[in-house]
């Protein structure tokens, strides 16, 4: 696609909105952007901007759209706000930016990765195994670094490993990346996206274009994936933690192995990698398959995952306190993410959730608990329906608080030694901060807080 002296709208000025905006610019488009937010609350993202030539609409996105082309969308920005149903009268093209790479560059090595949970450990994980073979590699989307600006400032042979939300995914219309993974679909995000269906229609458009040149990588274990199998029209390889397969990457004899159909290949003995739980045996698999789509080396990618030691805010370690071990899970933004870090880390636990209402239901999380978590620390949106539920499931030890300090000073306070006191809320951050990164920073903040107290 030519970008060049076309008249563009990067609605929303946060990461993705200046990544935009920057490239937009150097690329020779006449860009216009627009956010809901005054000036002030931008400073951070007008100051990367300031000297570029385009035009600001702040405060609004109630922008003329009479000599724009394309709206290129923040993600987080609703399909249904004013200015997009306009342009949809219009017939104004509407894209994210996961879109917008695709076309400028169609022939990049993008590798593009989604799931409800595990995103961005596979995501990282799957950048380094690139790194680690000495390939030059950018790690963006989703993740926290826009990718259009990273984009415009690579070489041709880079490769691109994508975290893909729902949310950039809604709104893509050719994106066709060389291999495409999801590695589960559970209910998320339902106040957005309406309906579960919606949420998998959205979640599907990663592979959805893809042809036999491509590859697609799914979770054989997960229902609704091996359902969606049978839609895929590119070369479709499964991986499972539960099944041995005819091909594909699975568990086998204590090793994390690839069959390529003809022979069995040992990557990495399961004892050896270090982030915890099944659910991120199904990360490494996932990982382990498209660097061996992509014709990595076996043995770097098991020396890669020896030395991988996860992600921040997903089951982090944090600190022990008279014997009691802290667990930072910020990112434990929906009641199956959560579930997962409960059966991962040590019981018995005691459980800090609670935040943004999206929509979830919560029968299942608390059903989780079994003899695992003792006590519930609630705080946020969700706290009473959270704790009514546990009610409900006849759980009682229940402790009700108003922010993190009283969260981590309570779990402690009520705690043995032996205990893990893990904060995984089940719930997104946006009710008391502006996301999940903030929120699990502000937690290891009151768990150092808490050590200097008790001068241990
Ligand atoms: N805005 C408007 N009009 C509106 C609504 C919002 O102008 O009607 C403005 C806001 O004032 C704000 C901007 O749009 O300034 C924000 O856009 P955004 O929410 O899309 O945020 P970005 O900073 O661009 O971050 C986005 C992703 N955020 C969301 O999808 C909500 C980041 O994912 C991502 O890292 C970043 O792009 C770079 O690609 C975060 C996230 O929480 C981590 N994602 C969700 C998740 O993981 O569950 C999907």
């Amino acid at each position: 696609m030519n970008i060049n002296d076309k008249r563009v709208l990067v609605l929303g000025l946060g990461i993705s909105g200046v990544s935009a905006a920057k490239a937009l610019t150097k690329l020779g488009a006449k860009v216009t952007v627009s956010d809901i937010n005054p000036e002030e609350k931008l400073k951070d993202y007008i100051y990367e901007i300031k000297d570029m030539n385009l035009r600001m609409y702040l405060g609004t996105n109630d922008v003329p759209l009479d000599d724009i082309d394309l709206i290129v969308k923040s993600p987080g920005i609703p399909l249904t706000i004013d200015i997009i149903k306009e342009a949809n009268r219009r017939n104004i093209e509407v894209i994210t930016d996961l879109e917008l790479a695709y076309r400028i560059c169609p022939d990049k090595n993008f590798i593009a990765i989604t799931g409800t949970n595990g995103k961005t450990t596979t995501t990282t994980l799957t950048g380094e195994l690139f790194k680690g073979a000495g390939i030059k590699t950018h790690v963006s989307g989703n993740i926290g670094v826009g990718i259009l600006w990273d984009l415009v400032n690579s070489n041709e042979d880079d490769v691109f490993v994508i975290e893909a939300s729902s949310f950039q995914l809604e709104s893509t219309k050719y994106f066709k990346p060389k291999v495409s993974v999801i590695i589960n679909i559970t209910p998320d995000h339902l106040n957005w996206h309406g309906t579960y269906e919606n949420y998998i229609n959205a979640k599907k458009k990663i592979f959805i274009n893809q042809t036999e040149k491509e590859y697609t990588v799914l979770n054989y274990d997960d229902k609704i994936l091996r359902q969606i199998g049978e839609e895929v029209n590119s070369n479709l390889i499964w991986f499972s933690v539960d099944n041995k397969l005819s091909k594909g990457a699975y568990i086998d004899d204590g090793y994390v192995v690839i069959n390529d159909g003809k022979e069995v290949h040992r990557i990495v003995r399961t004892d050896e990698i270090r982030i915890l739980g099944k659910h991120n045996l199904e990360n490494v698999l996932a990982s382990v398959s498209v660097g061996w789509i992509m014709g990595l080396d076996n043995g770097i990618m098991g020396d890669v995952i020896r030395n991988f030691k996860g992600v921040e805010h997903r089951i982090e370690f944090v600190d022990t306190i008279n014997g009691v071990e802290f667990y930072n899970d910020s990112k434990g933004t929906n009641p199956d993410a959560s579930i997962k870090a409960i059966l991962a880390v040590n019981p018995p636990i005691i459980l800090i959730a609670g935040g943004k209402d999206k929509g979830s239901e919560f029968g299942e999380f608390v059903e989780s608990f079994g003899d695992r978590v003792k006590s519930l620390v609630l705080l946020g949106e969700t706290k009473e329906k959270i704790r009514d539920t546990a009610l409900n499931y006849g759980f009682k030890n229940i402790h009700m608080v108003n922010n993190m300090k009283e969260a981590v000073y309570k779990s402690f306070e009520i705690s043995q030694p032996g205990d893990s006191v893990l904060l995984s809320p089940a719930c997104a951050s946006w009710d008391m901060y502006s996301n999940f990164e903030m929120r699990g920073h502000d937690f290891k903040r009151a768990v150092k807080s808490l050590k200097e107290a008790k001068n241990v």
